[in-house]
This record gives structure tokens, C-alpha cells and sequence, in this order.
């Protein structure tokens, strides 16, 4: 079918309102993508890391190659997030976090002028937190930056609110769409979420869009959901928020932290805590792992999601799995990327689709395109 024809029946069944389902005998279905172009405001030239200034792996061309791609294909269908406010971030985050993210940048520019990326260079390490009163933030902007944050990759720019609040609307839209019968979407989060935790963000995240998601639907509907984070990186946020909770499962796998970002946690033994001990569930995966060891990891992973049985999965896709990533060391291949939707599909669960990592940008699009074909677009 070419792609006039494939832009027809979507544009028709669209109108009539059947775009939701399976159209022309189950040839062609259509997944939403929920996009804003609010994470274009989230724009930082420059992110210290391994030592130096360079130019941001996170950056505002990783969300724009992928809209490009996937708007390409008719089989995936544009729509923008409606306002959800705060409150739903605030269920899961600090309302100190939030404050401070809405204010920060503003409040460093009285103080310094001129500075575009705000970056910490205090961090409030346990010798220096002991003794502060209870939960009593620094007063200093200087200080308020370190305690919301965990580490100097992830600048806090002018715009970076507004971008973060469009990932959480975008998360939460989503999810909307499959609570109310889509049989899988995806949110085209940026910037990413997973590393955020309750009370700190860092690792290009702001506010955890996965985690809202999830607390969300565990809120509102009272079923079971868990989340499956396929991030090269451990999310280490996602794991705090629901550490001690029996009705969000969250199952990962990620390079070993052993040598992989965020060096501190992601190991196996991190099983959960209280009502939450055996739903938390990480895989690690070895150096240069490839397409057979992944997706073999993977249908580990949804034997042990299919045990819990939850009503709704949300995905944290990250495609810095792949081959070539820039600042990642496994390898999955685009074949693989498809393998592992398909591998997911056989769940047989609504499906969330959340975008987090992913560094190859020139692999980024077709790499998003071919885990959300397999998984069903
Ligand atoms: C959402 C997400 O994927 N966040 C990742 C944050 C990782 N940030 C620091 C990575 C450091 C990797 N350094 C390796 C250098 C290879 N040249
Ligand atoms: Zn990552």
C-alpha cells in the first residue's frame, strides 16, 4: 500500500473515529503519539561531564528526529497533551523539587546575570545534610541549586520547566489514551525522566514522566501497573519512588552499574523493601550484549511482569542500548529494537510507550520506529 493510500484510510477512519482500532482487516493500525513542541524551550549548549564542558548528548535534535521519523510513517498519528496541572507531580515529587524548578532559574539570573545554564557546584553530601533542620533547604539560590540536585549534567535552563512540565503532560496524555481503550500509545517525553527521583533531579531528568504515569494510573484506577524501563541506564528514580510499594512492579534491565551510569544502584540485590520486597526486579546486562542475550534478558523480564499481572505496563524506552551509542556500551541492533516490541507485545497488556535515553541520533528515529512496529503500530 503506498503511503497516499495508507494516508487516506488513516484520515477517514480517523473522522469516523475508528482510528483506535484495527482497520481493513488488521493490515493497517494506528498508534497515537502524544508530542509537544514545549521541550524545544529545554535547550542547553553545554553539559559537564567525564571532566569536561562539551556539547549535550541530551539535546532538543534527539525528539526532533524521532517526530520526523515517526511522522513519516502513516501508521502513527500526532496529537498534542492536554494540562494536567501539578497535582499529579506532586504525588510522586517533593513539592520543594517542583518549586524549585519553577523558580530556579530565574532566582541564580538575579543573582548572577547573565548565566544561561545553571549547574550546582555544591552538593550536599551527608556531612554537610546531617546537620541542617529538618527538610530546611539552603537559602543561597547557590545552595538551592545542589540540594535539588544530584550531579552537573543536567542544566537548568530558562526554559526547563516549562519543557519538563510538557514530558509530564505528554506522560499523562498518553496514559489517557490507553486507560480509555487505545491498545498501546507513545509519549514523546523530552526531557527524559527516569533518573529523577522524589526529591532530586540530574541525569537529563526533571520530573520522573513514567513514575507520574505510573502512580497515576495505581491512583486512579486501584490496579496493579508495572513499569519496564529498557534504558541503558538504570533508573534509579522510578526505583525510589516506588521502592516500598506492592502495587507498582518495577522491572529493568541496564549496564552493569558496576562500570554503567549511575555507578550506585541497579543491582539485583535491590529486590524492594516492606510491602514492596520481590517487586523490584533488575537485570544486568554485560558489556557489548547483543541482539540474542537482550531480548533473551527481556522475556526474563516479562515472565516475571506476567507473574505480577498488571492491569497497564508503561515502557521507559531508552534506545542508548544500541549498537553504536555514543555513551553506552551494549549492542542491540535496529532488528533487535523490533525484536524486543515484539517481545512485549506477547504480553498482551495496554501498553505505555514513555520516551527516556538514546544518544545515536542519526539511528534514533528509525530505531524508536522499529520497537514500537514490533510492538504493534
Ligand atoms: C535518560 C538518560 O539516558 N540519561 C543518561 C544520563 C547519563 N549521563 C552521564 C553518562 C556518562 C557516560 N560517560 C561515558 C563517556 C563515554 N565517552
Ligand atoms: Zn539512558
Amino acid at each position: 500500500m503506498d503511503g497516499l493510500a495508507c494516508w487516506l484510510i488513516v484520515t477517514v477512519f480517523g473522522r469516523l473515529g475508528m482510528s483506535t482500532g484495527y482497520s481493513i482487516s488488521g493490515i493497517l493500525q494506528v498508534m497515537k503519539v502524544v508530542y509537544t513542541a514545549a521541550h524545544l524551550l529545554h535547550d542547553p549548549q553545554v553539559e559537564f561531564e567525564t571532566s569536561t564542558a562539551h556539547k549535550p548528548w541530551e539535546h532538543i535534535g534527539r525528539a526532533e528526529a524521532i517526530r520526523e521519523t515517526l511522522q513519516a510513517d502513516p501508521r502513527f498519528e500526532f496529537v498534542g497533551p492536554s494540562e494536567w496541572g501539578t497535582a499529579p507531580i506532586e504525588a510522586v515529587h517533593n513539592t520543594g523539587l517542583v518549586r524549585f524548578l519553577s523558580e530556579g532559574w530565574q532566582q541564580y539570573n538575579a543573582a548572577q546575570p547573565g548565566v544561561r545554564e545553571v549547574v550546582a557546584d555544591v552538593f550536599y553530601r551527608p556531612a554537610l545534610r546531617d546537620k541542617m533542620s529538618a527538610g530546611r533547604e539552603p537559602q543561597s539560590i547557590l545552595g538551592r541549586v545542589g540540594y535539588w540536585c544530584f550531579e552537573t549534567t543536567t542544566p537548568l535552563t530558562e526554559g526547563t520547566y516549562t519543557a519538563a512540565r510538557g514530558a509530564v503532560d505528554t506522560a499523562l496524555t498518553t496514559t489517557q489514551l490507553v486507560l480509555d481503550g487505545e491498545a498501546s500509545a507513545y509519549g514523546l517525553c523530552r526531557p527524559p525522566g527516569h533518573h529523577a527521583t522524589s526529591d532530586l533531579y540530574g541525569g537529563y531528568c526533571f520530573f520522573n514522566n513514567a513514575a507520574v504515569a505510573a502512580h497515576h494510573v495505581a491512583s486512579t484506577t486501584g490496579s496493579k501497573v508495572t513499569v519496564l524501563d529498557v534504558d541503558y541506564h538504570h533508573g534509579n528514580g522510578t526505583q525510589q519512588i516506588f521502592y516500598d510499594r506492592d502495587d507498582v512492579q518495577y522491572v529493568s534491565l541496564h549496564g552493569d552499574p558496576a562500570r554503567a551510569y549511575p555507578y550506585s544502584i541497579g543491582f539485583a540485590d535491590e529486590t524492594g523493601s516492606g510491602r514492596g520486597l520481590g517487586y523490584n526486579i533488575n537485570h544486568l546486562m554485560p558489556l557489548r550484549a547483543d541482539d540474542d542475550l537482550y531480548v533473551s534478558a527481556l522475556s526474563t523480564a516479562c515472565q516475571q511482569i506476567a507473574a505480577f499481572g498488571p492491569a497497564v505496563l508503561i515502557v521507559s524506552l531508552g534506545l542508548d542500548t544500541y549498537i553504536t551509542d555514543p555513551i553506552s556500551d551494549l549492542a542491540v541492533t535496529t532488528p533487535g529494537m523490533r525484536r524486543c516490541g515484539e517481545v512485549v507485545r506477547q504480553l498482551g497488556l495496554p501498553t505505555i510507550v514513555l520516551q527516556e535515553g538514546g544518544y545515536d541520533v542519526a539511528a534514533l528515529g528509525a530505531n524508536v520506529h522499529a520497537w514500537l512496529t514490533g510492538l504493534g503500530a
